[in-house]
């Protein structure tokens, strides 16, 4: 919504505090994201509020059918896969390149998200679309999606491919992500803080 411009007020909970439950019940969820729009109530799930935004805003998708369709497939195989990768390498702003041992499953998840990157990538040459590097060519739901995947291989010492790292660079440098990383830097040092009882 950031990069798109859509106007929004945020309102941070506190996922590991004692109130969470109370907290996150008052938005008809139990999990986040969740959004609540005056008209349609409340939306909770990525992929359900991703495509309800864009049914107002369509450009969020990239507007050439055949890049829509595999854009919307990578973005299903990233909200029900890559488990091993998900669980292993929890998402961290803070980490930088940290070691970690993670499993085979994990390591092919890492791979798999690699090659499915860049198939996104291989299309959207082909079709000749404007080309700002993500992976549809112009940043697109899909980019929104697997950003936590982004800040994922940045936070830990794994291998990727130069492709990948190009990607992992043109997604950092994007204003809307580099404020939503630099804000999970600031809200661990708030944690800190308070388990410090300050
Ligand atoms: N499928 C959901 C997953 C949401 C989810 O797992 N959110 C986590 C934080 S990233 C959460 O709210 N956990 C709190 C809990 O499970 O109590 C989505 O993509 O929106």
């Amino acid at each position: 919504m950031r990069h798109f411009g859509i106007e929004f007020d945020e309102v941070q909970l506190g996922l590991f505090s004692d109130t969470w439950a109370d907290d996150i019940a008052q938005y008809d969820s139990r999990t986040v994201p969740v959004l609540v729009d005056e008209q349609l109530g409340s939306i909770t799930d990525s992929l359900a509020i991703l495509e309800t935004l864009a049914d107002f805003f369509p450009h969020m998708w990239p507007n050439r059918a055949k890049l829509r369709a595999k854009a919307r497939s990578a973005c299903a195989q990233m909200h029900s896969g890559f488990m091993a990768m998900r669980s292993e390498m929890p998402m961290n702003c803070s980490a930088y390149r940290r070691q970690l041992d993670i499993s085979d499953a994990c390591a092919a998840d890492v791979m798999a998200v690699q090659a499915l990157w860049q198939q996104c990538r291989d299309l959207t040459s082909e079709m000749e679309v404007p080309d700002e590097g993500f992976l549809f060519g112009e940043f697109s739901i899909a980019d929104a999606f697997f950003a936590p995947v982004v800040i994922r291989l940045n936070a830990y010492a794994v291998s990727t491919s130069e492709p990948t790292q190009a990607y992992m660079q043109t997604m950092l440098a994007n204003p809307a992500i580099a404020a939503w990383v630099a804000e999970g830097q600031a809200e661990t040092v708030i944690l800190a803080e308070d388990e410090a009882g300050h």
